[in-house]
Order: structure tokens, then sequence, then C-alpha cells
């Protein structure tokens, strides 16, 4: 049989629509860019020659992840934040992920109220230095950090001097979302004291910076003497304490601190190629996580589609098959390019 191919190549007869769609936004053209992400976003044919195309212009912007939970003040936080890039005439670009409201939910609808009340690139009178774009959930393919990185990267070469990653901290993929960043802000806020010890490791491990927003309300005293107490006890020894900052993201007190804090963090991870190697850390995630997705992608052009997995599914779990065996012969065939019913070689 037809040695199955694992490239891609439904794409070459659109390889000039798609160079002529990544120069327009490289010129800053924000239908080209809003296009370029949804095709990105969706994992249409054309993503990855898109994605492609776009790598070369990367490398440059300093992506911020902001991640806390639910109400915590991200959005508004977020909004400052574009706001003071934008008086240092620095492009930005945001990009926020609400997992739990997919679809039509308040959350995602506010943040792009509030977006575009000041800016949103596109519109008259509009500010050309900002573009925000909500995501929503990416099917089970390639998974939705996945699909956040390939939006920012798309972001990135359209020529942006900052990229902010608003995502709910609760999930694994949220964390996964999080190290996708050069500099992650953990948001907690007053109020929370007896829950900061409960807070996951994996969070106190990504935070690159403490933000206690909404500092305005009583507590805050609190919630800073348990993130000092947990940071004692986690990185006695650790090369960078995070810096712990206070703001009011309602008022924009404490803004200018943050971003100072902000930029000291860069200062420290572009130093001793820290930065290099935590972006070559993401790139190595990323790379098993593509990996893994173009496997299954191309089992399931070779034979795997859903219903034959069902099929499967439904011999294991009526006794007839066993599934660890299947599963070594499936991808034993699929790796040499036969079908998944291919009888075992022999050895
Ligand atoms: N009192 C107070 N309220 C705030 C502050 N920051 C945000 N909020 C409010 O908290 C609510 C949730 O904010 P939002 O930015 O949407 O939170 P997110 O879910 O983390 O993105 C909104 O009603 C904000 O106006 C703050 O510093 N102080
Ligand atoms: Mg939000």
């Amino acid at each position: 049989m037809e040695s199955a191919t694992y490239t891609d190549d439904t794409t070459s007869g659109h390889l000039p629509e798609i160079r002529s769609l990544v120069d327009r936004l490289r010129q800053g053209e924000v239908r080209a860019l809003s296009r370029a992400i949804s095709l990105v976003e969706n994992d249409a044919p054309q993503a990855r020659a898109i994605l492609s195309a776009c790598f070369p212009f990367t490398g440059r912007a300093l992506r911020i992840g902001i991640t806390g939970a639910p109400g915590a003040g991200k959005s508004t936080l977020v909004d400052r934040l574009v706001r003071h890039y934008r008086t240092l005439r620095r492009t930005v670009a945001v990009v926020a992920i609400d997992p739990t409201s997919p679809f039509t939910g308040g959350a995602i609808l506010g943040d792009r109220i509030r977006f575009q009340e000041h800016l949103s690139a596109g519109s008259s009178g509009s500010d050309p230095g900002f573009y925000a774009r909500s995501m929503a959930t990416r099917g089970s393919l390639g998974g939705l950090a996945l699909a956040t990185a390939d939006v920012a990267l798309v972001m990135e070469a359209s020529g942006r001097d900052v990229i902010l990653i608003e995502t709910v901290g609760v999930g694994q993929d949220e964390i996964e979302i999080a190290r996708l960043a050069d500099i992650t802000l953990v948001v907690l806020v007053p109020g929370m004291g007896d829950d900061i010890q409960s807070l996951k490791a994996g969070v106190m491990e990504i935070a690159d910076i403490f933000v206690i927003n909404k500092s305005d309300r009583e507590g805050t005293d609190r919630v800073e003497q348990e993130i000092r107490t947990l940071q004692s006890l986690v990185s006695a020894s650790a090369a960078w304490t995070p810096p712990v900052v206070r703001t009011t993201a309602t008022t924009g007190e404490g803004i200018d601190a943050l971003a100072a804090a902000i930029a000291e963090t860069e200062k420290w991870m572009r130093g001793e190629d820290r930065l290099a190697e935590r972006r070559a850390r993401h790139w190595q995630r990323r790379l098993e996580a593509m990996l893994r997705s173009e496997l299954m992608r191309h089992a399931r052009r070779n034979g795997l589609a859903e219903e034959k997995l069902h099929e499967y599914a439904a011999r294991i779990a009526s006794g007839q098959d066993d599934p660890w065996k299947l599963v070594g012969r499936l991808a034993e065939n699929l790796l040499a390019g036969e079908t998944p019913d291919s009888a075992p070689n022999p050895k």
C-alpha cells in the first residue's frame, strides 16, 4: 500500500494566498490579522502554513501571562496595562481565555466590551496599536493551550511589542497556557487568605510576580503575609523571589509599580539566558503537543476516524479485545503506513 504522508498538502494550492495574508497582517491590516487568527484558532487546513509563514517574524515580543481566579480583576488589570504600554507607544495585543464561558458567557462578552470601549483596532477613531481577541475552546485535537500559543504567535508576527494573555488559573490547561508566557502574573485578592494555602502548587510555581488586586479592600496585609510565608517555605534558595505588588485596578493605583516590577523581572529574565531557556522549555512542551496532535491527525486520516474508534471501544467494553494489545498493533500499523486493521507484523 501507498505510504501515508505526515504532512498536510491540502494547502499547497493556497500558498500565494497565505503569503499575501501574512504580508498584509505584518503591514498592520487588522482584517488580515483577524482572519489569520480565526483560521489558526479553528485549526483550518491553512493553519500550519500560516503559522510557518509567521514564525520568522516572532521572538521579539514580551509575552505576559495574567492568571487568577474568576472575578479577581484580571481583565481590569489587563485594561490598565494596555493603557500603560500604549502611553509608552508600545504596541499591544491581548488574548483572553475563559473556558468557563466558551460561547456567549458574560465574562467573554464583558471583556470584549471593555476592551473595545477605548481601543480595539479597526473601528473608526480606534487605536491601531491595540488588538484584542477572546478565545473559544478549540476541539480535542490540539487543545486550548496549543491554540492559544498559535494565536499569540500570529499576534506577535503582526509586530506587537507586548502580548498579554489572560487566563483563569484553575486547571492544568490554564497552567499550560500560563507557561507560554515569558512572565506570569498571578492575581490574588484580599479575603482569600485562608485559601492561599490551598492554591495549587502549580500556580505558585508559575508566578513570577504576585499581584494583590482589590487592595482597596480589607485584608490586603494578610494576603501579602500569606504569600510571603508560602514563599519562604517554597523558595528559600530560589534565585528569584517573585515580587508582591498591590493594585487597585479600578482606579489604576499601583499600576506603575506593577509595570516597574514587570520591567525588572524582564531584565532579570533576559540575563544569563534565562529567557532563552524558558522559551526552549516552552517549545519542548509545545513540540510534544504538536507531535501528539499531528500523529492523531495522521491516525484519523488513515482509518482511525471517530466511528472506527467507537467500534474498537465497543469491542474492548464487551471484553472481545485487549486494549493494550490493540493500541500496540494500531500504533505499529499506522507508523508503518498500513491500515489500522492490518494483521500484526510477523516478527
Ligand atoms: N473594589 C475593586 N473592584 C475591582 C478591582 N479590580 C476589578 N474590580 C471589579 O471586580 C469585578 C471583576 O473584574 P474583572 O476584571 O472582570 O475580573 P476577571 O474575571 O478576573 O477578569 C469587576 O466588577 C471589577 O470592576 C479593584 O481593584 N477593586
Ligand atoms: Mg476576565
